[in-house]
């Protein structure tokens, strides 16, 4: 059966290149890759794993910038095709009503969720460690700053687009202190966006090239046949971590259980910028535009800890390649 969106928006202008000649690829990389150079704005030392999102016929984004200090803060930026962007030099001012979470210690790791009214933005938020920050802004111009989802150890939080029964739902992955070596995705629910729990466990690193962490990543898009999860896994090798991604579809009304979930990577570290950077051998999607008009995919994911890369894909090929791939 061919999936079909659900509550899919229409983006005309969606970046989009088609599969090279013979390619087979379910995923491929764009020929203009990297799209966004490490140094794209003054005192930038590295530009990754970052969001984007539709905005007002055109796109803004949420970007994870490692100054030449390297300092991690987020940016905000404006793109009127997807490819070529316009990032402001300051970061993000964040406005937050209490003291005690407000003061800056690291933020990275974006995802930007367009959920009832709102983009809500969720990051990996230093707190005496790290852990999920959450926020939200309506135009880009002002973010407001809201209680962080969990304690510390957690990182890669991804809200889902709409509530599940009735509830605010969102991935996340608990976590240590440092290079965490382990790592499971979990959900969890909340009533109002401040209050997070009824946790349950989604899946593990238990696949030959993910068997140290996974953690998802782009908003999960829902699908006739389920949600579709894109995420990222660590193999550990002798010469360190090497993060791909693959794919999975989870039940849409108890998304902690998982129909299908390909055992092979949709996509490793193969490319020159993605194999050579401030950290070798990375592959880390953060979002993903799809036009609910053609079933197109534009994935957004940082390389090597250094660059910006985007790779298409078109969702019904991706539900079929999970399920053809499916671990039995
Ligand atoms: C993770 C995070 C990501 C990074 C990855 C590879 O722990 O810090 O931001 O891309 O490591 O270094």
């Amino acid at each position: 059966m061919t999936a079909k969106l659900v509550n899919a928006v229409s983006i005309p202008n969606l970046p989009w290149e088609e599969r090279p000649a013979g390619s087979s690829d379910v995923l491929w990389r764009s020929a203009r890759n990297p799209i966004i150079p490490r140094n794209l704005i003054p005192r930038a030392n590295s530009i990754f794993n970052s969001a984007v999102t539709p905005f007002k016929g055109e796109f803004a984004g949420v970007f994870r910038i490692d100054d030449t200090r390297r300092v991690m803060n987020l940016f905000r930026g404006f793109s009127m095709n997807g490819i070529d962007w316009q990032i402001e030099p300051a970061p993000i001012a964040w406005q937050c009503s209490e003291p005690e979470i407000a003061p800056f210690m690291y933020r990275y790791d974006p995802r930007v969720c367009w959920l009832e009214d709102r983009y809500y933005v969720t990051w990996c938020n230093g707190y005496h460690g790290p852990t999920i920050g959450v926020g939200y802004t309506f135009d880009f111009e002002t973010f407001t700053q809201l209680e962080n989802a969990f304690l510390p150890f957690n990182r890669n939080g991804v809200l889902f687009p709409r509530q599940i029964n009735g509830k605010y739902a969102m991935f996340s992955r608990p976590s240590d202190n440092g290079h965490t070596p382990f790592g499971d995705i979990y959900y969890s629910e909340s009533p109002d966006m401040v209050h997070w729990g009824c946790h349950r466990w989604v899946m593990g690193a238990n696949l030959s090239w993910c068997y140290t962490k996974v953690g998802a990543g782009p908003i999960p898009i829902e699908t006739s046949e389920g949600w579709l999860m894109i995420y990222h896994g660590v193999l550990t090798s002798c010469n360190g971590f090497v993060y791909s991604m693959s794919a999975a579809l989870l039940d849409l009304e108890q998304p902690w259980k998982v129909i299908y979930r390909a055992a092979p990577y949709l996509m490793s570290p193969q490319m020159l910028y993605e194999c050579v950077g401030d950290v070798p051998n990375v592959v880390f999607p953060c979002a993903a535009l799809v036009d609910g008009e053609t079933g197109r995919m534009a994935l957004y994911y940082g390389a090597a800890d250094t660059v910006t890369g985007l790779a298409f894909a078109r969702v019904a090929d991706l539900v079929d390649w999970v399920k053809a791939e499916a671990i039995r």
